[in-house]
């Protein structure tokens, strides 16, 4: 028996039925892969099927339009993942016929498809032995190799020890059964060393420890910002506009609002966001409610404020429009935004 040979045995036995896994066609595959990043199986599966109803194709999904694809995406978190995709679709379309490419420089080279994705996707979709390396693998590594840093010159060997393991008829599975067993028995705390199928090879068992490998990161304390916006009405609709769709949560729609500043109060720093974001200044009503809501490098608390506008018309320079509550499922909105829907709904969207 040889590592390879007794993971892919625990994955035939083993293996995790995910909707994902009954396809190798390689649109499926890589949509999966996008969805996969930074985000839990279980939140991406209902996200995977409904995507695959409404875009069953590439190029259903180079003909549509950035902002229903941001729609579909809503909530899934990383959205320059969904714009990348978009891009990478309409170059397939308009370059290559819609055939996904199958060697490693052209696959690599479209947008959003780093080194994961394109071994993730041709390995899978395209059986071409080349070793993914996601969180749960470095770590399953580190612990079989008995390496307690991600330096470069570890890297190198946990890189080059893959390519000679994987299993050149079966590299997907290979890659697909390294990522279970990190996912289902080598865990990040506490791992089931005595399921594992793999204990007998690895040095980490063997040093009695394993969770001294590889060794913990200390955390660094995220920075958390005070944000406040306005929901600003005329009559009943209330204006809403797009973010800059190169940025942050980029093509989503929002109230104006940002960052308060050291020594402002919120009333002050959302006249303030107002009259920069709007050109013009509005009355200030009430305060619906605040929301907490954390992205992976900060926190916000988010208050949000009834405004009415003062007769002067708004000069915003982003792309917005005027809308009721009743249109707002049209629109895709940032989570945070979501937990304020919540507060409204409540509220009845009174003033
Ligand atoms: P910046 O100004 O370069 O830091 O860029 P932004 O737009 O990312 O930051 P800012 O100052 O407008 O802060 C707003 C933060 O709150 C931003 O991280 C996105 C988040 N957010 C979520 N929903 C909303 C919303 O409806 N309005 C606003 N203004 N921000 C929202």
């Amino acid at each position: 028996m040889s590592v390879t040979i007794s993971v892919l045995d625990w994955y035939d036995k083993s293996k995790r039925d995910l909707p994902f896994r009954n396809t190798v066609n390689p649109y499926c595959v890589w949509l999966s892969e996008v969805m996969l990043q930074q985000t839990q199986v279980e939140t991406v599966i209902p996200y995977y099927n409904k995507w695959l109803e409404k875009y069953p194709s590439i190029k259903s999904v180079a003909l549509a339009k950035q902002s229903e694809l941001l729609k579909c995406w809503e909530g899934l978190g990383y959205y320059a993942r969904c714009r990348n995709f978009h891009k990478s679709a309409k170059i397939i379309v308009k370059y290559n016929h819609g055939i996904i490419p199958d060697n490693w420089d052209e696959f690599r080279s479209l947008p959003g498809v780093g080194d994961y994705t394109a071994a993730a996707v041709l390995s899978i979709a395209f059986k071409q032995p080349f070793p993914a390396i996601d969180g749960n693998i470095r770590r399953v590594m580190a612990r079989i190799l008995g390496r307690r840093k991600f330096s470069k010159r570890n890297m190198d060997i946990i890189r080059s020890t893959l390519y000679k393991w994987i299993h050149t008829e079966k590299p997907g599975d290979f890659n697909q059964a390294m990522m279970d067993l990190g996912a289902c028995v080598c865990f990040p705390t506490n791992p089931d060393c005595m399921n594992c199928p793999v204990n007998r090879y690895c040095k980490a068992f063997a040093s009695g420890n394993p969770m001294n490998y590889p060794s913990k990161k200390q955390h660094k304390k995220i920075p958390h910002h005070t944000i406040v916006a306005g929901i600003i009405w005329c009559g009943n609709q209330f204006f809403i506009q797009k973010r800059d769709p190169s940025g942050m949560l980029g093509g989503l729609w929002e109230f104006p609002g940002g960052k308060v500043e050291s020594g402002e109060s919120l009333v002050e720093a959302l006249k303030r966001e107002i009259e920069e974001e709007c050109g013009t200044g509005t009355n200030i009503i009430k305060q619906v409610g605040s929301i907490n809501h954390a992205y992976s490098h900060f926190s916000i608390t988010l208050h949000l404020f009834h405004c009415k506008t003062n007769g002067q018309v708004l000069k915003p320079e982003r792309e917005h429009h005027w809308i009721t509550p009743s249109e707002i499922k049209q629109y895709a909105f940032p989570k945070a935004n979501h937990k304020l829907f919540t507060i409204l709904n409540n509220n009845d969207w009174r003033i």
